[in-house]
């Protein structure tokens, strides 16, 4: 096999990442992030066969067309919705994905934001450290989760795992997808979202995200769930009209909100700051030492395969 070359992008922890191998096989170039590509020289972006990107910076045929050689974009995660697909269509660029492997660690992700902001797990430490718990005695009361009714907003692998678990909290599942899906013949089908709001009390929100699920729960949703409603949101944070949800949180129309993602990551809007009734976390659902790890290995092995079998293991399904 011709040597390729092969272009990191990203912050990469060690587990994420095994540089060694990746210069046993290919040469290399690594930079940060998508704004440094500047530091690399025309001369040099003109061999770049590959591209290992993880990161949520747009890369559309602007930047595509930077590298003529490239044939292939190995994205870190699950979600590609900042990599235009058309576009790489448009120059026979293929892009591949990490499906799988993530989900469990973020549908656990997702079962800990809803018991964070339903038991107000950051108040009660809150409680404790500020001395409350002396001077006033007990925390005021939360809400119970267990044998509620809950929607889920896509019911795609993540989705799947989330209502599995929810199960085990004795939980009434109804689910939004385009179609309905095999899975268990309790679980409650809609074909329209806001139906589905209406008839649940807790939102999980699964969706794929980009152009086509932009601001998808709107405040009609929010409303539908009512003031003992709580939102949970582990895809990304353009699904949701943020202003909307903040607005529900700040007035109390719904009860709380769990959320791993956001708008503008990491730099979020500070109104989110000022709740006491959110379970926030930077993003970090997939973020254990063994999937990260996983993660890495597959996109490298995306990359390899490309090039050695002509086509990577875990192909986006909208190239397949
Ligand atoms: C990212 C994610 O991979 O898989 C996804 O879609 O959002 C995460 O697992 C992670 O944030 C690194 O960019």
């Amino acid at each position: 096999m011709k040597k390729r070359t092969v272009l990191l992008i990203g912050r990469y922890t060690k587990e994420e990442c095994n540089l060694s191998m990746y210069k046993q096989n290919f040469f290399v170039y690594k930079i940060d992030e998508l704004m440094d590509l500047k530091k690399i020289k025309k001369y040099d972006l003109e061999k770049i066969d590959a591209i290992a990107f993880k990161g949520h910076s747009k890369i559309d045929l602007e930047i595509m067309n930077k590298f003529p050689s490239l044939r292939i974009i190995s994205n870190f995660g699950v979600g590609y919705d900042t990599i235009n697909i058309d576009d790489a269509k448009k120059l026979n660029i293929l892009v591949s994905f990490t499906p799988d492997i993530l989900s469990d660690d973020v549908a656990d992700m997702a079962l800990a934001l809803y018991l964070g902001v339903s038991r107000k797990l950051n108040n009660g430490y809150e409680w404790i450290k500020s001395g409350n718990w002396v001077s006033q005695g007990e925390m005021p009361l939360n809400k119970n989760i267990s044998g509620s009714k809950c929607g889920i907003l896509g019911l795609g692998r993540i989705g799947f795992e989330i209502a599995k678990r929810l199960e085990a909290f004795k939980t009434e599942i109804h689910y939004f997808s385009r179609k309905p899906k095999k899975v268990s013949s309790k679980w409650i089908y809609y074909n329209n979202p806001l139906e589905l709001c209406t008839n649940v009390e807790n939102l999980f929100i699964s969706l794929k995200g980009g152009d086509s699920t932009n601001g998808f729960v709107s405040a009609d949703f929010l409303r539908a769930l009512g003031k003992d409603g709580i939102v949970i949101n582990i895809s990304r944070g353009s699904v949701i009209d943020e202003n909307s949800l903040l607005d529900a949180l700040e007035s109390g129309k719904i009860y709380g909100a769990g959320l791993d993602v956001f708008l503008n990551e990491p730099r979020i809007n500070q109104r989110f700051l000022e709740l006491n009734n959110v379970f926030l976390q930077p993003h970090q659902a997939s973020a254990t030492k063994k999937t990260r790890k996983a993660m890495g290995e597959l996109q490298f092995r995306n990359i390899l395969n490309y090039f050695e079998n002509g086509t990577p293991l875990t192909l986006v399904p909208e190239l397949e």
